[in-house]
């Protein structure tokens, strides 16, 4: 409930070893919640996800939400839970639409090993944690996608924080995740991702500045969007393209969905805030940021079903 989220209850590590069970949601909402178990992480983690879905005996557009790949980016986790609540109990028109005109895919946590790690030991990690030397563990799982692998912005030492991997997909998580998404493959209408912070809109792809695919169209809703999102609190976001507003770098997850299955919306999220408490961000800042984001998203739909 709420309370747990501001004190970030839900996502301590002893909760991913089962005492916060996402299973129970299944419980409180058996007509419209399935629990779905994306495979397993390094160390042997479930990755669960929370699949929405008000008509269960036919396909709707799915919108996947991709969280936490990064364990440090923990106001992901906490927005991902706050989008999950609102899809399921707000009543607001413009909500219910969006949650039972779609299939929702709701991944909280991508990267089980990293963030519990990220509790236990190291708040700052980011990585995986399979170990690649006697000192250096993890590779970014966030460069491991199996599209324009290591063509710019990754490296191949396995200490650096954005270490690609030996190979595509050799981090077990990124496969497990790899075959979920196949499994749903052309259903993906829209992908999402959150990461934290700089409050920016990105979108694909990572190795060109070249407007590709959809570009134009995604740029419009993005914009307007960020604008919708702005409404609430004045939070400014900027919209654009990976390199041109942040740094070329490849072998995203996003970059191989939207490649691969031809989604029409992709962005990546860059949450709250840009930089005073960074990834540090504090628990009061949970709702805002939840709300904001919702709005943004209620906004991207509209103009996706408009244009
Ligand atoms: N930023 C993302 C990163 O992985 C990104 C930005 C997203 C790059 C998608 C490429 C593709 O570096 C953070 N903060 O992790
Ligand atoms: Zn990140």
């Amino acid at each position: 409930d709420i309370q747990k989220l501001i004190d970030n209850e839900g996502f301590r590590p002893d909760s991913l070893a089962g005492s916060f069970d996402w299973r129970s949601l299944s419980d409180t909402y058996p007509d419209h919640v399935t629990i779905v178990d994306g495979g397993q992480s390094y160390e042997g983690r479930d990755i669960l996800g929370v699949k929405i879905s008000y008509s269960p005996n036919n396909h709707r557009h799915t919108v996947f939400i991709e969280v936490n790949i990064h364990a440090r980016e923990w106001i992901t986790s906490a927005v991902a839970t706050f989008i999950i609540n609102e899809l399921l109990g707000n009543e607001d028109p413009e909500i219910r639409h969006l949650a039972e005109n779609y299939d929702w895919y709701i991944f909280p946590v991508f990267n089980p090993d990293g963030f519990a790690y990220s509790h236990t030991t190291n708040r700052l990690w980011r990585k995986t944690r399979q170990p690649y030397s006697i000192l250096c563990y993890g590779a970014d799982p966030n460069r491991n996608w199996p599209y324009q692998w290591m063509q710019g912005g990754a490296s191949n030492n396995p200490c650096s924080d954005v270490y690609a991997g030996p190979s595509p997909l050799s981090e077990p998580s990124t496969q497990s995740m790899f075959s979920f998404i196949n499994s749903l493959g052309f259903q993906i209408e829209a992908y999402l991702s959150l990461h934290s912070f700089s409050q920016m809109l990105l979108l694909p792809y990572g190795h060109t500045t070249d407007h590709l695919d959809n570009y134009e169209e995604m740029k419009i809703i993005g914009e307007q969007a960020m604008y919708d999102l702005s409404k609430r609190y004045g939070t400014q976001y900027v919209v654009g393209n990976i390199p041109e507003i942040l740094y070329i770098s490849t072998g995203g997850s996003m970059d191989w969905v939207k490649h691969e299955y031809e989604v029409s919306i992709a962005f990546v999220y860059e949450l709250r805030d840009t930089g005073e408490y960074g990834f540090l961000l504090p628990a009061e800042q949970i709702i805002p940021t939840g709300l904001e984001t919702m709005d943004s998203i209620v906004s991207i739909f509209k103009s996706y079903e408009i244009l």
